[in-house]
């Protein structure tokens, strides 16, 4: 008898667990596009679209190597339209003597998973997902006993574990393990960022296109210009252009922001990563071989690969460790509903339509526009967590709930109260202003906090610090802050206070 495999849209990796041991000629490979997944948040089309396309495709290639895949197209006859459906189909059909899977990247699935056995009645077996460097056990003993978990520490560790940009001697290459103080310049605006890498675009992918067009398109976000490779091949060229093109100036320009340019000198990764079309390891690997062979210099080597082997895995340990009570938390309270210009909108805050112009266009901003723009502003206004975690979920063609929810809820909010962080991303406009060119022609002054120029972010900034100044006022990593705060005149502090709350009702307008 055959053994049904499942590989969901991020799982495709030929040598995902759920495949390992496969018979090829009697083994039965599922792939379903289902409107459940498409639309429990209403995902951006461009995720949606690179997503169907890369499954098929996908799925073409496994076939041409000889595999018996079932692929539910969305509009294929009898699509139930959910997972538990398609598995449910596929078991009635095939009568599998078991079925096996790799575990999912989001706890709500592997609730579902788990109730299949007893709900189909054939043995179901969930196996780890082993493309990570860091499994789930050895983060949980990673944190046991740890008052803290902090990235810098789990990140040596695991640097130590994968003998990772390492001297002989077992000492971090260079003599040290953090490269982050020389990357934080700002971006000149005359900077010469290179072109991306244009990827044909295949018959699969138009045909996906006009059916993401025609089933998709009340979701927010724009379909065109579709730039994401979809294969592994296409995932691989982009790779390889990032390591010659844009990894010398990576670590350089890392928190740099500019108007008008999207990807500046990022990898734009995270989509093939987070999908299985490139592998974390093959990453770091040929990362640190750039080092090496002189080809980029240490610095962005570093911080790059610190991002992938620090970030990726510990957000996700820490998501597995802490899931389902970390999704609920919500230290600060914040309650306040998301603004409409976090879907299109009209504001005048320069940056943050910036931001969400290029989330709409590309499905996609960097991570300075994540954190300190959007996530920012949700943090000082203290916008309702669930809401902005949604928002981060549905909009960006790389979120799955592992990786987009600490992010969110922990780095970006605050919410769990500092699980991840030390300390909250707050800052002002002037930090802005020092790290982009968008303050330049802003309706707004980043300096002034009060007045009819106020920066909303200088004048929440404070405002925040006031109002959280039980919960966060004993934090040593905010003392400087806090003193500053203080040491403003009382009339100041009262004026500050007063402009936040203009600032709240011209956002409840939409006027800010
Ligand atoms: P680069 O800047 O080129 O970085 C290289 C790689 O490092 C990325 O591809 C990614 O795999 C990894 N990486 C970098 N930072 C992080 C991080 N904080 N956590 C995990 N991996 C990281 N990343 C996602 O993959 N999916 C998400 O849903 C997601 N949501 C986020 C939400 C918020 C509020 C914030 C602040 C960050 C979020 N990130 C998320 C992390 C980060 O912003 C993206 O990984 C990055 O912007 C992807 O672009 P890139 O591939 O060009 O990254
Ligand atoms: C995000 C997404 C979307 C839009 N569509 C599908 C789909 O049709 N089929 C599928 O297998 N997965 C999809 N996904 C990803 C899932 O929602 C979910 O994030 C992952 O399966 C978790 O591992
Ligand atoms: Fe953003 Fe304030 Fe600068 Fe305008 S002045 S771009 S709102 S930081």
């Amino acid at each position: 008898m055959s053994v049904l495999r499942l590989v969901l849209a991020d799982q495709l990796s030929p040598s995902i667990s759920a495949l390992a041991d496969a018979d090829r000629n009697h083994d039965v490979l599922l792939l379903c596009e289902v409107m459940e997944e498409a639309t429990y948040v209403p995902h951006h089309p461009q995720k949606i679209a690179f997503l169907f396309s890369a499954m098929r495709h996908f799925a073409a290639e496994r076939r041409a190597e000889g595999w018996q895949v079932r692929y539910v197209a969305l509009d294929a006859p009898g699509n139930t339209g959910s997972f538990d459906g398609e598995v449910a189909r596929a078991v009635a059909e095939l009568r599998p003597a078991r079925v096996v899977c790799t575990r999912p990247g989001e706890y709500r699935v592997l609730c579902k998973m788990q109730g299949w056995q007893a709900a189909l009645g054939v043995p179901v077996e969930l196996r780890e997902d082993d493309r990570f460097l860091c499994s789930e056990a050895d983060f949980a003993a990673w944190a046991q006993g740890r008052k803290q978990w902090r990235l810098e520490f789990f990140y040596r560790w695991l640097r130590q574990r994968h003998g990772v940009l390492l001297d002989l001697d077992g000492g971090p290459a260079g003599g040290q393990w953090n490269f982050d103080h020389d990357n934080r310049e700002p971006a000149p605006a005359t900077l010469a960022v290179p072109p991306r890498l244009q990827h044909p675009r295949s018959a699969t992918t138009a045909a996906v296109l006009a059916l993401v067009q025609e089933r998709f398109s009340t979701h927010f976000g724009a379909l065109e210009p579709f730039t994401w490779g979809v294969t592994r091949a296409e995932a691989l060229a982009d790779w390889q252009w990032f390591l010659t093109e844009a990894l010398p100036l990576f670590g350089t320009y890392q928190d740099a922001m500019l108007h008008g340019e999207v990807w500046l000198f990022h990898s734009r990764v995270s989509v093939y990563l987070n999908a299985g079309l490139l592998l974390p390891r093959e990453l770091v690997e040929a990362a640190e071989q750039a080092w090496r062979t002189g080809a980029a210099p240490l610095n962005a080597v570093e911080g790059f690969i610190r991002q992938i082997l620090g970030w990726r895995e510990y957000v996700r340990g820490l998501y597995w460790l802490r899931m389902p009570a970390y999704a609920e938390l919500n230290f600060l309270e914040a309650m306040r509903p998301l603004p409409a210009s976090y879907w299109g909108g009209p504001t005048g805050m320069r940056c943050l339509a910036e931001a969400v112009r290029h989330t709409r266009d590309h499905a996609y901003s960097h991570h300075i526009q994540r954190l300190m723009v959007t996530g920012n502003f949700a943090l000082l206004a203290g916008l309702d967590v669930k809401e902005v975690q949604a928002w981060y979920l549905a909009v960006y063609a790389d979120a799955y709930e592992w990786v987009e929810l600490p992010n969110t809820l922990g780095m970006a909010l605050f919410g769990d109260g500092g699980v991840l962080a030390s300390k909250p991303y707050a800052a002002s406009g002037r930090y802005l202003d020092r790290m982009s060119n968008y303050c330049t022609g802003c309706r707004y002054d980043p300096a002034a906090a009060t007045g009819e120029r106020a920066c909303p972010f200088t004048t929440l900034y404070w405002d925040f610090l006031a109002r959280h100044a039980e919960r966060l006022g004993s934090n040593p990593r905010l003392s400087y802050a806090y003193a500053n705060w203080r040491r403003f005149p009382a009339t100041k502090q009262q004026a500050i206070r007063a402009e936040a709350v203009r600032v709240f009702e011209r956002l409840q307008e939409g006027t800010l």
